[in-house]
């Protein structure tokens, strides 16, 4: 691989830097997608890719791009990126680092005097959580045409703020139309599991990511007194939401080692210790590597929740509001990264992300693959989750020589 080599000790500055903002008391970030704490940390970020010589642009789902310019500015970008926005109780790695590092790339190139054949672009995607907003990955799907623009303008929080709203709010309502030709794209992630950490690798050369169906289930049955109302006559939405809670993990363990299986977000009403309640609104997130076994595990969610619908006498309202299905990486990207670990000497394996990110979006419109580094304890969505220096250093270096092998110098 060449000899530019990328500068570990800035990309960590950066990102001890931009976790400052939206910072946690216990170390983590919580940087909701379009609040006040995201625009802060994307408006850091434009300044950074400014400072860097990067033209910006915005599109229309908010998603940022900044651009350094190659030999052949009508070769489409090579493209890096990843995602600003946060769980609640986040770290401060998620996603983030992968922008950071596609701006050391930049940086890199920028020490190096470089001057690449393809344009690099790095860029950072609107919602990628899922969190704030359902969907995950909702602006890089709208990007390569999963979902339409109003779709996505239109996806609105549990307080009935839309998407299109807050993007205005925030001054992130870009004008760019969605979409455009990307030679190639690669991602830069921490693993958010153990195996690597387990396995002492450095790097994991991303194979694939699993495929995850999400589903928004509200039952109503009937608030009534906690102390008269017998036992036998209660129609007690939250016994059957638990019911339900439980059987979603006896689905995920019903198909290990590989299934996962989550109830993440429950909303009761009314919400009071003395008052039956009388409808539940729950979440369910189901995935496995597996397109098969998914609907396979799909098919029992609907069941079970049928079933407990029944016995506790509850009306039942079920949307599946999101399939993603499983993502093959494109070979030729794959076989960079791992040239790339390869000829860093960086110990690596093949491994498939089980967890969604926006290159499972991109790479229906661009040859794709990731690059993984471990995580301390395989923790994320965690506001401990916690990198060394030398593995984001790696990570990004591997970025860098997967890009320029595509890019050309
Ligand atoms: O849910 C996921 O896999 C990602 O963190 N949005
Ligand atoms: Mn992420
Ligand atoms: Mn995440």
């Amino acid at each position: 691989m060449g000899d530019i080599k990328i500068d570990g000790k800035r990309l960590w500055n950066s990102l001890m830097e931009m976790a400052k903002i939206g910072a946690t008391d216990k170390g983590g970030v919580c940087r909701l997608a379009l609040t006040d704490v995201d625009k802060e940390a994307r408006d850091l970020f434009v300044r950074w890719c400014e400072e860097a010589g990067c033209k910006v642009t915005i599109d229309q789902m908010g998603n940022i791009f900044g651009r350094r310019e190659g030999k052949n500015p009508d070769s489409p970008p090579v493209m890096t990126g990843s995602h600003i926005d946060s769980q609640p109780t986040g770290g401060k790695y998620d996603g983030i680092y992968g922008v950071l590092s596609g701006l050391e790339v930049i940086r890199a190139l920028n020490d190096a005097g470089v001057e690449t054949e393809a344009p690099i672009e790095v860029s950072a995607w609107t919602n990628e959580e899922g969190s704030r907003f359902a969907p995950a990955m909702v602006a890089s799907g709208v990007f390569a045409g999963v979902f339409d623009l109003e779709y996505g303008l239109s996806r609105a929080d549990l307080d009935g703020k839309t998407m299109g709203e807050e993007l205005v709010r925030i001054g992130y309502a870009g004008e760019v139309p969605m979409g455009k030709p990307v030679k190639a794209f690669f991602e830069t992630h921490i693993e958010q599991g153990p195996i690597l950490e387990d396995e002492d690798k450095t790097i994991g050369v991303v194979t694939d990511a699993q495929g995850q169906r999400w589903y928004e289930c509200t039952f109503t049955g009937q608030e009534a007194h906690a102390g008269p109302t017998p036992m036998t006559t209660r129609r007690d939405a939250l016994v059957g939401a638990a019911r339900v809670i439980e059987a979603v993990n006896r689905i995920g363990l019903a198909h290990a080692p590989l299934a996962c299986a989550t109830v993440g977000l429950v909303q009761v009403y009314p919400n009071s210790r003395n008052t039956i309640p009388g409808s539940v609104f729950f979440a369910v997130d189901l995935r496995h590597p597996d397109d098969a076994t998914l609907s396979k595990m799909d098919g029992e969610l609907r069941a079970a929740i049928e079933e407990v619908a029944a016995a506790v006498k509850l009306e039942t309202a079920l949307e599946e509001i999101w399939y993603s299905p499983p993502v093959p990486f494109d070979g030729e990207c794959v076989a960079a990264v791992r040239r790339a670990a390869e000829a860093n000497g960086f110990a690596h394996r093949n491994i498939v992300s089980g967890a969604g990110h926006d290159a499972c979006y991109v790479s229906r419109v661009a040859p794709t693959s990731m690059i993984f580094i471990p995580c301390e304890g395989g923790i994320s969505h965690n506001e401990s989750e916690e990198a060394t220096p030398e593995h984001v250093a790696a990570g990004c270096q591997v970025l860098l020589d997967a890009m320029l092998e595509r890019a050309g110098s």
